[in-house]
């Protein structure tokens, strides 16, 4: 019962995300969650989370949803608050394993596309926490895109973040 109510709050703002990118983006539009207008892009619903037993290691989610009319690429990002920001991504290993690798190259966002960082999926990988992530907290982050350039939003701390939970097995392997 748990699980088909997270599912139907899933499917539910996943819905509203696809009407919010083929439609017109009128000013003051409303979204059912938080989103950040960074110019080519709007970015849907951030939040980060902590990784890990020892929680030293974190991530960031979020939708990447290009406006600017041209394709244009996540490069990279970091934040102050860990010694390492990187691309991430899950890949499943010959014995079925989960497995974090860095995303060469960077991850492409065709114009008019939105592209989730979700658990299971892409993520921001932070590593090295140089203290840990608060519930509650607000952590500043830059995106760097091929062409958009920097964008600087600042990440609530959700660690116990509702509805993506059926996106995929995080059974990482993970050294602290
Ligand atoms: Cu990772």
């Amino acid at each position: 019962m748990k699980t088909l109510t997270r599912r139907t709050a899933l499917v539910a703002a996943f819905s509203l995300c696809a009407i919010a990118s083929t439609g017109p983006l009128a000013a003051g539009e409303n979204h059912e969650h938080m989103h950040v207008d960074a110019g080519n892009f709007l970015i849907h619903a951030p939040y980060a989370r902590v990784m890990g037993k020892m929680a030293k290691s974190g991530a960031i989610f979020m939708g990447l949803q290009n406006v600017g009319g041209t394709d244009d690429r996540l490069i990279g990002a970091s934040t102050p608050v860990a010694r390492m920001t990187s691309l991430h991504t899950n890949v499943e290993d010959p014995n079925g394993v989960m497995k974090m690798v860095p995303i060469k190259g960077g991850v492409s966002i065709p114009a008019d596309k939105t592209h989730w960082f979700k658990r299971g999926g892409d993520h921001i990988m932070l590593m090295g926490l140089k203290k840990p992530l608060a519930e509650g907290d607000t952590i500043p982050l830059t995106l760097v895109f091929e062409k958009a350039g920097k964008v600087r939003l600042d990440v609530k701390v959700d660690n116990h973040h509702k509805g993506d939970e059926g996106m995929g097995r995080m059974n990482m392997k993970m050294d602290d």
